[in-house]
């Protein structure tokens, strides 16, 4: 397939998941909108529909909360019942600052829109509506970030916990089971449900039901907190300090704070959050022995020692060191040298690492993209540019899938990729991508 007619075919699926006013990730599976893939979703729309990327950050942020959080699912229909967990069993109503028109989630998702934002302004820089739209919702980006340096940051770290692992993006990695094998499930106090992915997903490739028992555990904890009281801290049993989320904050923090200072609106607050995040990630979570950065486990009180996918995020914040860069640099060249396609999004080595099943190993396209950007940004392109086509090469001989498999002999035997088809965030980074010179 040449790269023009993988870009044709991403603008194609973008325009099928386009729901007058929002994207759903793909089709089927997943039926509303999602908030860290509406984020990478508007790259694609950049470069065919660019109002589209208004459109749909403004229906992201009609689900803002007061307290300032954007919820992890917006369900523009109320009627749709084709996923689980549906707005109902979230009742969000419990909490009274909680946005009822639309319908949201309780929880949230990896702050990426700051640098989305950025990224939209530096491909229309004199268009009148983009800029009108940026200054309307900046102060709400920035409300959004207020919610997790005041609600998610009891010892005022600079650093966010997470107690969903859905609120991770990454939801059944390998890195949470430790926490969530604290929690004790009691079957007859937990509320009856029935999944709806394993009816349109292949079950080897997505999370157990032992893991979906804890997520429905962990939703109905934050339920009876009103999703956003202090009995979470003190109660839950899964409190994580998530790599991806802190960088992905971090950059869009500096993101917001270029745009701010460019149009000429407040960035006080922004500055004094960033030197205190940016110093406590330097310090709190890097790992000398594994040479990356790690999660950490703020009920356990110690780093989560593995080397994942999270970490290499730090390279596309701009957080590491020349040093530390080259390590994780390192780490990707003997993957590559060893017959993976990069990135695996949980350590090969681990006894731990499922080559199919969602976050324990595959390859997901929106952090190829960020890691991609990352290793640019600190020099290397040689590894970008394998970043890069690895990607292209895995969506030319399987489809825009939502995850990949990651040895590239067992990927040899495969037509096809995991998970959901015809994927929002795939389509849009393969476009971004293609875009770029190398
Ligand atoms: C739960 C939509 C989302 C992504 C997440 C990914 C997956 C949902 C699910 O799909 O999670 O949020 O039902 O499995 O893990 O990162 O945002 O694409």
């Amino acid at each position: 397939m040449l790269y023009q007619d993988l870009a044709e075919e991403a603008e194609q699926i973008l325009r099928l998941n386009w729901r007058d006013g929002f994207t759903v990730p793909t089709n089927k599976l997943y039926p509303f909108q999602w908030n860290w893939d509406s984020g990478f979703t508007c790259l694609g729309h950049a470069y065919f529909e660019p109002k589209w990327a208004i459109r749909e950050l403004n229906s992201l942020f009609s689900g803002q909360w007061e307290n300032g959080m954007i919820p992890h699912i917006i369900f523009h229909s109320e009627t749709e019942t084709s996923y689980f967990p549906n707005h109902d069993f979230w009742n969000t109503t419990v909490n009274p600052g909680a946005q009822q028109k639309p319908k949201t989630s309780g929880i949230t998702q990896p702050p990426v829109h700051g640098f989305i934002l950025e990224k939209l302004l530096a491909k229309f820089p004199n268009d009148g509506a983009f800029l009108a739209f940026v200054k309307a919702i900046f102060p709400k980006v920035v409300h959004s970030h207020r919610f997790f340096y005041t609600y998610r940051d009891p010892k005022r770290e600079g650093l966010a916990f997470l107690y969903h692992p859905w609120e991770t993006g990454r939801d059944n990695s390998p890195l949470w089971d430790e926490s969530n094998a604290r929690i004790q499930i009691d079957k007859s106090t937990l509320p009856a449900y029935t999944r709806q992915d394993t009816k349109l997903a292949d079950k080897k490739e997505r999370p157990t039901s032992d893991q979906y028992d804890r997520f429905v555990y962990m939703l109905e904890l934050g339920k009876r907190h009103q999703y956003d009281g202090e009995g979470i801290f003190e109660e839950s049993p899964v409190l994580l300090q998530d790599t991806l989320t802190n960088a992905v904050l971090i950059q869009s923090n500096q993101s917001l704070i270029r745009i701010g200072e460019r149009l000429g609106l407040d960035t006080g607050e922004l500055k004094e959050w960033q030197a205190q995040s940016v110093k406590s990630f330097r310090e709190k979570l890097w790992n000398e022995n594994l040479a990356t950065f790690t999660c950490y486990d703020l009920r356990k009180e110690a780093q989560i020692e593995y080397k994942e996918i999270g970490g290499l995020t730090a390279l596309s914040a701009e957080i590491a060191t020349k040093d530390q860069a080259d390590k994780l640099n390192d780490y990707l060249n003997d993957l590559h040298n060893r017959g993976y396609y990069l990135c695996p999004s949980f350590d090969v080595d681990d006894p731990l690492f499922d080559s199919k099943r969602y976050w324990r190993g595959p390859i997901w396209p929106q952090m190829n993209w960020l890691i991609y950007e990352g290793l640019q940004h600190y020099g290397f392109s040689a590894t970008a540019k394998i970043v890069k086509e690895d990607f292209l090469e895995l969506i030319t001989k399987q489809g825009f899938y939502e995850y990949f498999e990651a040895q590239k002999s067992v990927a040899a035997q495969l037509d096809k990729g995991y998970g959901g088809g015809q994927f929002s965030w795939t389509s849009a980074c393969v476009l971004d991508l293609l875009h770029k010179d190398q």
